[in-house]
């Protein structure tokens, strides 16, 4: 590749920067589903892609699509893609550095006039991380024609469907089906994403390829007890339902701790109208359960379910169990592995093969075409969904050349 190089590296850095000015939070990245700031984002990226020589869209669900040509007429699509919303107070390069990384890639192939067999297809993708609406990967769910309508419904916190607020946009959502890649076009998805783990830093890698990604559970559970009169209510008479939640973080900590691949969260806690006066008579928290595969992902779920039904027995409340989400593993293809470790090596470095524990829009695509990921190396201990996020040029650069290098070998 002519790019001098380390230019490809530090050309994605600024673009990151540039994009997360784009914020719902003053000083703080935070760019949720369809928020001004998301479409705003949406708009400077379809910029950024027209200029690197694509013919660009912003399909109906806020999905940013580049079109590079093949050489000849053809459908057959190569889809680079990842996510552009992020977490509160986010990172910013989590789903942003494999979009900048298939960006800047499309431009330098745009300078050199280069084209393939296959056209090639840069999408940023609207929602993968599910906060606004308790709904992951909206964007390439429909790019993958596997999106749930049953997620139209689901409301934010102000009351707005998906419905809604795809609908506020100009879009009809009975439409979304439309977005669907015809499955014999597709010729392959590749993603580039940062590791959001220590791994590769500890063992002085730049690159890894990412062999399967964890499948994982979601529920929202609501524990109602008693209120009371914190004052008056002797402690052997109350049914507090905060006790009763925090009872089941420290089951769901227990359960998923000494078990290779397996962890449990909880992100979320909250006591509707809560005082400090007042005994809480009723809790609601989030729960995320995942592993390197589903038996043992549902073995920790099965157990967690039984000690909640035991914690409330004991406590005398009752607990509502929602699931919100159940995604399998997903293993990636063995050829496009393959690809990704033959052009590490050919940059010099031993490919380093690992699981992905996060969940990212390559698991939508892994069960309809030849689908593979590419991590990055995190710096800060590999600390992700956090302003301490970090990535340097180097490492970025290097991605970008192991991506080019694996376009310009994916038909061979
Ligand atoms: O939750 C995840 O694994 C991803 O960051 N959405
Ligand atoms: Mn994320
Ligand atoms: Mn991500």
């Amino acid at each position: 590749m002519s790019a001098t190089s380390g230019m490809l590296g530090a050309r994605i850095l600024e673009l990151a920067d540039r994009l997360a000015a784009h914020s719902d939070l003053p000083g703080a990245l935070s760019c949720t589903y369809l928020t001004p700031a998301h479409r705003a984002s949406a708009k400077e990226l379809a910029q950024w892609m027209q200029a690197a020589g694509m013919a660009v869209s912003i399909d109906g669900v806020g999905n940013v699509v580049g079109r590079y040509t093949a050489a000849q007429a053809t459908n057959r699509t190569v889809i680079i893609g990842s996510h552009y919303d992020t977490v509160v107070d986010a990172g910013k390069y989590d789903g942003r550095l494999g979009i900048l990384t298939g960006l800047v890639v499309i431009d330098h192939l745009n300078r050199t006039g280069r084209r393939f067999p296959f056209a090639v297809e840069l999408i940023g993708f609207a929602e993968e991380e599910g906060l606004r609406f308790s709904a992951s990967y909206i964007g390439s769910t429909a790019v993958a024609g596997s999106f749930d309508r049953g997620l139209l419904a689901r409301r934010d916190r102000d009351g707005v469907s998906l419905a809604e607020a795809i609908s506020a946009t100009g879009f009809d959502p009975a439409d979304i089906p439309k977005l669907a890649r015809a499955r014999q076009d597709l010729a392959g998805y590749l993603e580039v994403h940062i590791e959001q783990g220590p791994v590769l830093l500890q063992e002085g890698l730049p690159l890894g390829v990412v062999t399967a990604i964890a499948g994982n559970c979601r529920y929202w559970l609501t524990v109602s007890g008693q209120a009371g009169h914190a004052g008056t209510v002797p402690m052997g008479f109350r049914r507090d339902a905060v006790a009763a939640a925090a009872d089941i973080v420290l089951a769901v900590e227990h359960r998923c701790s000494n078990v290779p691949t397996l962890v449990g969260t909880v992100g979320r806690i909250e006591v509707p109208g809560g005082a400090t006066n007042v005994i809480p008579g009723r809790c609601e928290l989030s729960l995320d359960i995942r592993a390197g595969d589903d038996v043992t992902r549902d073995a920790a779920i099965a157990d967690v379910r039984a000690e909640i039904d035991a914690i409330a027995q004991r406590r005398g409340v009752t607990v509502e169990i929602k699931e919100i989400q159940r995604m399998g593993a997903v293993a990636c293809s063995a050829r496009v592995q393959t690809l990704f470790a033959d052009a590490i090596a050919r940059t010099g470095i031993t490919p380093r093969f690992l699981p992905s524990g996060a969940g990212h829009d390559a698991v939508n695509f892994g069960g309809i075409t030849d689908t593979g990921m590419l991590f990055v190396r995190c710096g800060n201990g590999g600390v992700s969904h956090s302003p301490r996020e970090i990535v340097t040029a180097e490492d970025a650069d290097l991605g970008a050349r192991v991506l080019l290098d694996v376009l310009q070998h994916y038909e061979e």
